[in-house]
C-alpha cells in the first residue's frame, strides 16, 4: 500500500472533505492524518475507483455507525483471521476492527458458552436485515452436517439462520469460498463453500489466507456505495480477482524471455527467474497478489517474491488439487512477438529492456489499477476476465 496522500484529489473542497473526515478519525483512532489519508487514497486504488472517490471512502470510514458483523467458523485453521488481526503494524487491525461493530466472532469475543450465543443471537434481532455474515472455514455436508458443531448447532443449521437476515454474505478464504484445504482428497465431511452449503451466490474473497486488505477494501465499498463492489461468475470481486497473478508478475519479463529457475537454489533461482518450470500456478490462478503487498508487510510479500511458486490457493481445481510442482495450464497465454532483454549492457538502454522494466517498477510500486489495467490491454495474451455481475 503505498500511494502518496492526496495524490489523487481533484479539488480544494475533495481536500477540505478528506481532512475533515481525517480528524474525525485521529480523535478516534489515534491514526494520523497522512495514515488516512494514505489509506483512502491506497483503498480507492484497490477498487478501482475514479480521482477524488478517497473522499467518498474518508466520510463513509468517519460516520459513526458501522455495520454490525457476525463472523463463524468452521472448518479451517483460523488463518484468515490471523492474517487480518495479526499485524505487524497497528493499523490495519485497528482499521478493520474500527470499520466494522464486530458483534460475534468466537476465537475473538471474550463471552463463551451460552453469553456468546445469546451475543449472537442479540446482534442478529438488533441488526436484522442489516448485519454483515462473514463466515470462515468449510461447511461440513455429509450426515446432516454432524462433523462441526458450536453450542450444540451444526454448522449448516447456524450458518442457514444467520443467512436469513442478513444484509449481505462475505465467504472468506478459499475453506468458505469453495471448500478450500478440507474439500481436497478424499472430503471425508462433504467440505463445501458456504455458496454450495446456503444453496445461493455469496460473495467470496478466496485465499489461503486471502490478503486482509482485499476484505478490508470490499468492506469498504460496502460503506461507501451501500452495495457490494461488481463480481465475477464465482463471486469474487473483480478489483481483485478479475486478472491472473501472471499478468503482473514482476518475474514476468524472464518468463518472456525464457528465463526459467529448473531447480531450487539454482543458479537461476538465485537470479530470480520464473518460477513455472518449478510448477508456479500464476498463468491459471485469478489473484491480484503480484500488485497487492500482502496485509501490512508490505510489497515483497507474496509467494513469488519470496522464491516460492504460487500454488493456486485461490483458485478451486487448483489449489490442494494439482500437484504443488506440477506445471501450469498457460489459459492461453502465447508467447509475445518480441523479447524484453532485460540484461543490457552498462549505458545502453534499450526500448523494449525499459518497457520491461517499468512494468516490474510498476507492478512493484502496488501500481494502480488503471495503470495495470492499461499493461493489460498490451499485452496480447491476456485471457477474458470471468463475466461480471453486479452485487
Ligand atoms: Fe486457514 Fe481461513 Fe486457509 Fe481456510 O483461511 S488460511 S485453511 S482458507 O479458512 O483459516
Ligand atoms: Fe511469475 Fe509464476 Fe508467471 Fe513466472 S509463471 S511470471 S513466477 S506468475
Ligand atoms: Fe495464493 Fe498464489 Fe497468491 S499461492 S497467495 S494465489 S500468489
Amino acid at each position: 500500500m503505498s500511494s502518496t496522500p492526496f495524490e489523487t484529489f481533484d479539488s480544494d473542497e475533495t481536500v477540505d472533505r478528506l481532512q475533515a473526515s481525517a480528524a474525525v478519525v485521529e480523535r478516534r483512532l489515534g491514526l494520523s492524518r497522512r495514515e488516512f489519508a494514505q489509506f483512502c487514497a491506497t483503498t480507492a486504488t484497490t477498487l478501482g475507483l475514479a480521482a477524488g472517490s478517497d473522499s467518498a471512502i474518508a466520510q463513509a470510514v468517519a460516520k459513526a455507525q458501522r455495520p454490525s458483523v457476525i463472523w463463524l467458523h468452521y472448518q479451517e485453521c483460523t488463518g484468515c483471521s490471523e492474517s487480518m488481526l495479526r499485524a505487524e503494524h497497528p493499523t490495519l487491525e485497528k482499521l478493520i476492527l474500527d470499520v466494522i461493530s464486530l458483534d460475534y466472532h468466537e476465537t475473538l469475543m471474550a463471552a463463551a458458552g451460552h453469553q456468546a450465543e445469546k451475543a449472537r443471537l442479540d446482534a442478529m434481532a438488533a441488526h436484522k436485515g442489516k448485519y454483515v455474515l462473514v463466515v470462515e472455514g468449510a461447511i461440513p455436508l455429509k450426515d446432516n452436517g454432524i462433523y462441526c458443531k458450536v453450542g450444540g448447532h451444526t454448522a449448516i443449521d447456524t450458518l442457514k439462520q444467520c443467512a436469513a437476515d442478513a444484509a449481505a454474505v462475505i465467504a472468506i478464504g478459499s475453506c468458505a469460498s469453495w471448500g478450500g484445504m478440507p474439500s481436497s482428497g478424499p472430503n471425508p465431511t462433504d467440505a463445501a463453500g458456504v455458496g454450495k452449503a446456503l444453496g445461493k451466490p455469496v460473495l467470496t474473497i478466496p485465499g489461503c489466507p486471502p490478503n486482509p486488505y482485499n476484505f478490508l477494501a470490499t468492506v469498504v465499498h460496502f460503506l461507501t456505495f451501500g452495495k457490494l463492489p461488481a463480481l465475477d461468475a464465482l463471486g469474487r470481486p473483480l478489483f481483485a480477482y478479475g486478472r491472473i497473478v501472471h499478468e503482473h508478475c514482476e518475474r514476468r519479463a524472464h518468463f518472456d524471455a525464457g528465463r526459467f529457475a529448473m531447480e531450487f537454489g539454482d543458479e537461476g533461482h538465485r537470479k530470480g527467474w520464473c518460477l513455472y518450470k518449478l510448477g508456479c500456478k500464476g498463468p491459471e490462478t485469478y489473484a491480484n497478489c503480484s500488485t497487492l503487498g500482502f496485509g501490512d508487510v508490505g510489497e515483497s510479500s507474496w509467494p513469488v517474491a519470496c522464491g516460492h511458486p504460487c500454488i493456486g490457493c485461490t483458485e478451486q481445481g487448483i489449489g490442494f488439487t494439482k500437484p504443488i510442482h506440477m506445471t501450469a495450464s498457460l489459459r492461453g497465454t502465447m508467447p509475445p512477438a518480441s523479447y524484453p532483454n532485460v540484461v543490457e549492457q552498462q549505458g545502453q538502454t534499450s526500448f523494449a529492456s525499459m518497457a520491461a522494466l517499468a512494468a516490474i517498477a510498476g507492478a512493484a510500486a502496488g501500481a494502480t489499477a488503471m495503470l495495470t489495467r492499461n499493461l493489460g490491454r498490451s499485452t496480447p495474451d491476456t485471457p477474458e476476465p470471468p463475466p461480471a455481475k453486479e452485487g
